[in-house]
Parts: C-alpha cells; sequence; structure tokens
C-alpha cells in the first residue's frame, strides 16, 4: 500500500505552494500600478465664450485624479467659473489641499472638490493672480485677502453638503469653488 505516503507528499506540496502564494502576494502589494502621471492641467481659464455647463463627453485623462462617479447638481453655481470641470474626489482623505491661484491665477485648483466629514482643507496661495481670499456663501468660513505665495487658510468640514465659495475679488470674473461633504 502506497496511499499513505502520496497522501503525506500531496500535503506536502499544498503547504508549500499556500506559503510561497502568501509570499509572492506579499510581494506584490507594495508597488501596486500607478498609471501614468497625468497631465497637469495648464489650462489657460478664461475665454470669453459664454459657453454654458453642458460639455460634451469630457475624454478619459489617465492621470491619478479621481473624479466623482456622479457629478452634484451646483445649480448654476459654476457657469462661467474658472478651472472647473468636474468633481475631484478626495473623499476618505483626512486633509485635502486646494490651490488658491491656480491656472491663470485666478482660479482654485480643483475648483471642485468631494470630500468626507471631519476632513480638513487646506487652501494654499500659489502667489499667482494678486490678491485672493477664501470665503463661503454661507459665511461659515472667510479667509483674509492675501498675495504671499505659502499662505494658507483652512476649514474642517463636519456636516454634509455642498459648500460654495468665491475669492471675493474675483468672484465676478469666475475665481469660484464648492465643497462637497458627503
Ligand atoms: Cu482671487
Amino acid at each position: 500500500m502506497t496511499d499513505d505516503t502520496t497522501l503525506d507528499r500531496r500535503r506536502f506540496v499544498q503547504a508549500t505552494t499556500a506559503a510561497g502564494a502568501t509570499l509572492l502576494l506579499a510581494g506584490c502589494s507594495g508597488g501596486g500600478g500607478d498609471g501614468g502621471d497625468g497631465s497637469d492641467g495648464s489650462d489657460g481659464g478664461d475665454s470669453s465664450d459664454g459657453s454654458d455647463g453642458s460639455d460634451g463627453g469630457s475624454g478619459g485623462d489617465g492621470g491619478d485624479t479621481q473624479y466623482l462617479a456622479e457629478e452634484p447638481d451646483y445649480g448654476g453655481w459654476f457657469d462661467g467659473a474658472n478651472n472647473y470641470e468636474q468633481t475631484v474626489d478626495a473623499t476618505g482623505q483626512d486633509e485635502v489641499t486646494v490651490d488658491v491661484g491656480a491656472g491663470d491665477g485666478l482660479a482654485f485648483g480643483p475648483a471642485a472638490v468631494a470630500v468626507s466629514p471631519g476632513t480638513t482643507v487646506v487652501w494654499e496661495w500659489t502667489g499667482q493672480g494678486g490678491g485672493h481670499n477664501v470665503a463661503a456663501e454661507s459665511g461659515d468660513f472667510e479667509s483674509e485677502t492675501v498675495q504671499e505665495e505659502g499662505h494658507t487658510f483652512e476649514y474642517t468640514f463636519e456636516e454634509p453638503g455642498t459648500y460654495e465659495y468665491v475669492c471675493t475679488p474675483h468672484s465676478s470674473v469666475g475665481m469660484k469653488g464648492a465643497v462637497v461633504v458627503q
């Protein structure tokens, strides 16, 4: 009878394979493929043709920027706004940075961002486009107006909702933003 030996050997092989697989998995998990680096939106903002929101299919950009699967309804808030295309999905992060003076200097970057409750949004001045501030339409937060590169202002969003804000000096030329807390 050779049954016993065969069984033993099979068990041994299974054990080894399992261990090998675990090792392989462990080895892989570090460097998961991150696709090519997205082109860093160097689109010079204010074309003066009043395009109305309906933008035909925006081609997929192979960058690392994630967008919300379903675009929130901003009720026309972003009509004529600079640097707005879609809402960047930054949910699940403790802290998110938004540039003040992005693009041609008169924009927020990203203009629209979605975060989770409890997230702190840090606005960071680029130094471009003159003096800016960050002022919530609701009055929930308002920064000073400054120009200095590297200046920051932060606000922690606790309650779900849509928070629209502007740069007061440049709101009339489309410097608007929104934070969606979901
Ligand atoms: Cu401004």
